[in-house]
């Protein structure tokens, strides 16, 4: 009986070394988001899974902080160098307040990417935007100003104030505001990708400006707290609620008609490319140097500009014609 014990530890034993040692040559690749509980890094998730299913030696650590901080990514970096992962790719709060902690990765051999929203150059090897910055400020204000034959006061509710990406997009936007005449940007507010911030920001704005037109909010979770408090407000028909979302967080604001019309690129894809590129990096098949690409899988390559950047693809816009064809995809 003794013996019996003795022999079912030691193949339980052998089982764990074995299983043990499987783990310990699959490349670690650490996805950290802005905060957890948001649709679209979910639905990026899938896409990193995805990707590692499709590589086989992958095991994905999906992460991030509970709010969109700076201190709060700092932390979970902090612990994922003291894991020693294979790689790291973020999306930031903040583009120069990572930079520390994020060097101190990459001088422990760590692979580190930006994706969504970028890091300051010293403090990644690459990063990828989901389509190019220029193209998603004409977007915004396009989808807004689509819907104003006679022009208009229009506002933003954005992220958070240091979100790299956000920040871009906004300041894109303004560039080509001289294209829409008759449409003024007149308050930019930030609801820091929390919905009942966004939510009071966005009534703060309807308070602020009687004869606002539109809400741009180029954020999944700003746009469906501002299209809730234009419905909540009774101003349906009056304030069209537009910028990035996800058609199955926005299906039923479409079909109330708080908001004609929004734009998104695939988050699932966006996450899938992020942990191809982090692979490819990691295992030395390709190089982050400015002027090449990196291959993406099923999504092709990525060419890295001379500040190593590049984008995945264009942004798609879903209106009540096509909404429901994609709103149980993402
Ligand atoms: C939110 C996040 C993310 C952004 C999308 C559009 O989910 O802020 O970074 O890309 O919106």
């Amino acid at each position: 009986m003794v013996k019996k014990v003795a022999i079912l530890a030691s193949v339980a034993l052998a089982a764990s070394l074995l299983s043990a040692n499987a783990l310990a040559e699959n490349k670690r690749i650490a996805i950290v988001v802005k905060a957890l509980g948001i649709g679209f890094f979910e639905a990026a998730a899938k896409g990193a899974e995805e990707a590692a299913a499709e590589l086989g030696d992958v095991d994905i650590i999906y992460t991030g902080p509970t709010d969109t901080t700076a201190e709060g990514q700092i932390e979970v970096i902090n612990s994922l160098i003291a894991q020693k992962v294979d790689a790291i790719a973020i999306s930031a709060n903040d583009q120069d307040a990572l930079v520390p902690a994020l060097k101190k990765a990459m001088s422990r051999g760590i692979t580190v990417i930006s994706w969504d929203s970028g890091v300051a150059p010293e403090g990644r090897q690459m990063h990828l935007n989901p389509s190019s910055n220029a193209l998603i400020g004409n977007t915004i204000i396009k989808l807004a100003a689509d819907h104003m034959p006679d022009g208009g006061e229009v506002a933003v509710l954005s992220a958070s104030a240091t979100a790299t990406n956000q920040n871009i997009w906004i300041e894109e936007m303004t560039k080509v505001m001289d294209n829409y005449p008759g449409v003024t940007l007149v308050s930019t507010v930030y609801g820091d990708d929390l919905s009942d911030k966004s939510y009071r920001e966005a009534e703060g704005l309807m308070s602020s400006h009687p004869n606002l037109k539109a809400i741009i909010a180029p954020t999944t979770v700003g746009i469906v707290a501002a299209a809730q408090a234009v419905t909540d407000a009774g101003k349906i028909g009056e304030i069209n609620v537009t910028g990035l979302a996800l058609p199955s967080e926005m299906a039923g604001h479409i079909e109330s008609g708080v908001s004609k019309s929004f734009a998104i690129w695939n988050p699932i894809d966006l996450g899938y490319s992020a942990t191809m590129i982090a692979y490819n990096l990691a295992t030395k098949k390709a190089m982050a140097d400015a002027n090449t690409s990196i291959d993406m899988g099923r999504m092709g390559s990525v060419m890295l500009d001379d500040n190593k950047e590049g984008a995945m693809s264009d942004p798609f816009t879903y209106d009540a014609s096509n909404i429901d064809q994609f709103k149980s995809i993402f």
